[in-house]
């Protein structure tokens, strides 16, 4: 397993010989599932004659090979580790074979496994190969015909692509169900499920007055569950009409929802598998944003019947041109239904802490890059959201009209083939009659473009100018950057009006809100006739995924915050005034000087506080502070200790000075109305809750007493699990040990209940949250076999809890590191994403350094899998 070699994207070449159509029989068995596999085959036009037959396989036992009904002798193919070569075929033929697999050993999650009783499949990206010999890269698109056979009490349900068109008895109680999948597609696509299910169904009429049969299938205890899933995917199937003319195209689509799966979802045509945390919600066991993800996740791989598998990715080097697309596709689609600038500010937030994060450390990479070991190392933030951010970009380039005609040429045109981003791209051109060439950056270029920017009112000439600066720092195998195209939206915000000034650019006047494009290394705007001095608000709504300086002062924030007429940005401008304050907070606690509060912050929430907002999502969103992951993204050297007190302190501040600010907007907020995920309550909740922090923070009687009872009185998970967050976060155990423990025993029948009793202990910034962690490894309801629970416990301990897990002593970054050297062997996926934290060494003090690398080293020792080493060889490189 020692060195692998990279992939790179300058070698991509068509395949010698492509499939038309796929026959496969599943004879289903934990220990040994027989794969018999007929395909048929055909040299591709645009290769020339007489090349050998290459077909991927993994893990797989021979049994049999024919072509066109011919045994094969021994020394007419080859098998290596990777596949079998066949040195000899025609033009055209049918190829047979015969494997075994065991589903039951397989910890990775890829190809055929197992999930509590259950059979299920997860093929992308390279996971087919471990199901049969195939040329497995989503070039090949071919019809599917599937047979699966299975035991008849044990395996009642038995589900793959398509339609079922057989069925039938078969001897030693067993049974079979033939589907087929009349849409050519890759066999990343590929999906089989067999267990003892059952199902919920519904029905949706298609634009074009098609009847389509909905179906979640669950384990029996989870039918009370799929309510929510259900709604949104009919939501999703209608915006995707109403929006992007896109009908569904089978008579049936199938949710699954597993206990064991790698990430959230996966799109299989006509049979998507979800991990069942991300399909099962009930207002007793999910939260407001489990909710929301739910419908965001369900719409995602909805959308991708089309931006993904209608019209998919000639290699996986395009993977952002399904995911990015798809992405920017369930962003809009959830603004749509729930608060549009509140889902901004969710996800610009997310963004600049962890995508930031991500372009700043040893695994940047572009949104397309050149070459990999592991391809699924690369289901990225980089991939999947700052390719939304692009594609966002675009929309707003070229205009939402363009954009559509665009995406239709795009879907007409490519139907049924596998593309390129420049195939996307192009299509938008044509559409819009732009020149995208420089655009065209953003996909290969690595890191986050960083702006500087200032600007000058002269009063004598009514006139604004402004200068922006672009820069990208250096990354991993890029160390010059070429100027982007970034475009700036806009406003000037007069000072004493308090409104968005009319802006005239050379000579044209533009109206109060406008796009600027940034294309030079530096470029200077004049605005005329700009009639009072403004105060700049830049990049409105996140304009372009970069980093925008600009010189403001506390009162210019200040100012903006409260006169902004962007939403977005106003919320950024009292981020950006947070910000200022924490950072002396930091160096005063850094050099054990007395933390003093600025006013400004606390006038400037207590203006948020006695304004009746009718945005009540969009305020809670104003009232939460930096996040600590976000404020260390801002700091030259991340010191944890400093950001968790300053962040503390500022929080204590506002609690003791607006105490009854806070009071009020919970009392108002409260309510004990049935519950409902729509987006009136759900915001009511959010300003409820994050008030209620804030009356906790001091940890007085009357702030436990109000949280003690929003826990006791049980009525939604949502608030139940923010009061339990609160009390055992707090430094009182008193109050977290008795609350734990009820929560604990109430829900330890129900695994996704549990995973969030896991996340709340392990993130508490109490110094005993490690010995947790390693005590709650032992706990009946963990396992490192599953996906969820790593994710729960380690992931959450690593990633969230900073000041345990970057404790001076290192015992953090071993235990994380003792967790990635067994899931290496168990299951290479998670390993090689649960060690992020370890590749951020660079950003942190020395010793420190050292304690991280000395853990990468005895990681690197280790025989590893692809997955993790490609990974430890760039955080150590
Ligand atoms: N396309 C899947 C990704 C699964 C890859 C796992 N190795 C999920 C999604 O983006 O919809
Ligand atoms: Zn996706």
């Amino acid at each position: 397993m020692s060195d692998p070699k990279p992939t790179y994207l300058r070698d991509y070449r068509p395949p010698a010989y492509r499939v038309t159509h796929t026959e496969l029989t599943f004879d289903l068995d934990p220990a040994a599932t027989r794969v018999k596999a007929r395909l048929h085959l055909e040299r591709h036009p645009e290769r020339e004659s007489g090349l050998p037959l290459t077909l991927d396989g993994e893990r797989l036992v021979l049994k049999a090979i024919a072509i066109d009904g011919q045994p094969l002798e021994e020394d007419e193919y080859a098998l290596t580790e990777d596949g079998l070569t066949v040195h000899r075929v025609p033009e055209r033929f049918l190829l047979d074979t015969e494997v075994e697999i065991a589903p039951e050993a397989n910890t990775a999650l890829e190809g055929l496994y197992q999930s509590g009783g259950m059979y299920c499949t997860q093929c992308e990206a390279e996971g087919f190969r471990r199901i049969t010999y195939y040329p497995d890269r989503p070039d090949v698109m071919a019809t599917f015909a599937t047979t699966v056979i299975g035991d008849a009490k044990r395996e009642p349900v038995l589900l793959s692509n398509g339609n079922p068109v057989e069925r039938g008895e078969l001897p030693g109680g067993r049974h079979f169900v033939t589907w087929e999948d009349p849409h050519p597609k890759p066999c990343y696509l590929f999906a089989l499920v067999a267990g003892d299910l059952e199902k919920v169904e519904d029905r949706f009429t298609t634009m074009s007055g098609r009847e389509v049969t909905l179906q979640i299938w669950v384990e029996a205890e989870n039918l009370g569950k799929t309510d929510h899933a259900m709604a949104s995917l009919k939501r999703a199937m209608t915006w995707d009409e109403q929006t992007y003319g896109r009908e569904y195209d089978l008579d049936r689509f199938m949710i699954v929802a597993v206990n064991d799966f790698n990430m959230g979802a996966m799109e299989n045509k006509g049979l998507n598998i979800f991990n069942s945390a991300a399909v099962l919600t009930h207002p007793h066991t999910a939260t407001d944003a489990a909710f929301q993800r739910v419908e965001g996740i369900v719409a995602h791989e909805y959308f991708h019947n089309w931006s993904g598998n209608r019209v998919t990715c000639r290699d996986w080097f395009q993977l952002s041109l399904k995911e990015g697309f798809t992405v920017f596709r369930d962003q809009c689609f959830s603004a749509d239904t729930n608060s549009a600038p509140v889902k901004r500010i969710e996800d610009v937030s997310f963004f600049r802490t962890a995508q930031f994060a991500e372009d700043a450390g040893p695994t940047a990479h572009p949104i397309r890059p050149d070459h990999y070991i592991e391809i699924t190392n690369f289901y990225t933030l980089t991939i999947y959201e700052k390719g939304a951010e692009v594609v966002r970009m675009l929309r707003n380039l070229v205009g939402w009209e363009a954009f559509r005609r665009g995406s239709d040429r795009y879907f007409e045109r490519f139907d049924g083939q596998a593309v390129t981003i420049e195939d996307f791209v192009g299509c938008m051109e044509e559409a819009s009659g732009q020149d995208l060439s420089q655009f065209m950056r953003w996909y290969s270029q690595a890191g986050t473009p960083e702006i500087d920017a200032h600007g000058e009112y002269d009063y004598a000439n009514a006139e604004y100018r402004l200068i922006l600066r672009q820069r990208t720092p250096a990354t991993p195998d890029q160390p010059d950057k070429l100027p982007l195209h970034i475009p700036i939206r806009l406003g000037l915000v007069g000072t004493k009006s308090g409104r968005d000034l009319p802006l005239t650019l050379d000579g044209e006047s533009l109206g109060t809100d406008a796009v600027i494009h940034l294309r030079e290394d530096e470029q200077e705007f004049v605005f005329t006739e700009v009639s009072e001095a403004p105060v700049p608000s830049l990049a409105r709504g996140f304009s372009a995924p970069v980093k925008l300086r600009f010189p403001y002062g506390r009162e210019d924030l200040a100012f903006l915050l409260a006169n902004d007429s962007d939403g977005f940005n106003r919320w950024d401008a009292g981020q950006r005034l947070a910000m200022l304050a924490l950072d002396d907070l930091i160096a005063a606690h850094r050099n054990g000087v007395e933390k003093v509060m600025d006013s400004r912050v606390v006038e400037a929430f207590r203006t948020l506080l006695s304004q009746d907002s009718d945005d009540k999502a969009v305020l809670a969103e104003m009232l939460t502070l930096p996040s600590e992951a976000y404020i260390a993204e801002q700091q030259p050297l991340v010191d944890v200790d400093a950001i968790h007190a300053a962040r503390t302190f500022v929080k204590q501040s506002l609690a003791m000075a607006l105490r009854d600010e806070f009071l009020a907007v919970f009392e108002a907020n409260r309510s004990e109305a049935p519950y409902a995920p729509e987006p009136e309550q759900i915001a009511a909740r959010s300003l409820k809750n994050v008030a209620l922090s804030y009356l906790m923070a001091i940890e007085d009687e009357e702030g436990i007493e109000l949280v003690q009872r929003q826990f006791a009185a049980d009525h939604n998970m949502t608030d139940v699990r923010h009061a339990l967050t609160l009390l055992v976060h707090s430094s009182r155990d008193d109050l977290a040990e008795p609350a734990l423990r009820r929560f604990g025993e109430k829900w330890a029948h129900d695994p996704l209940v549990m995973d969030q009793w896991f996340s709340i202990q392990v993130t508490r910034p109490q110094p005993d949250a490690l010995e947790r962690v390693k005590f709650l490894m032992e706990h009946p309801a963990f396992s490192l076999k599953n996906p969820n629970k790593v994710r729960a416990l380690i992931g959450a301990f690593a990633g969230q809890n900073r000041v345990n897990f970057h404790r001076a002593d290192g015992e953090g970054y071993r235990l994380l590191a003792d967790v990635v050297i067994e899931l290496n062997r168990l299951n290479p996926e998670i390993a090689a994403r649960i060690i992020t934290p370890l590749t951020r060494w660079q950003r942190f003090d020395e010793a420190r350094q050292a304690l991280m690398k000395a853990e990468l080293e005895r990681i690197r020792a280790e025989e590893l899998s692809p997955n993790v080493y490609e990974v430890v060889q760039k955080a150590l490189a």
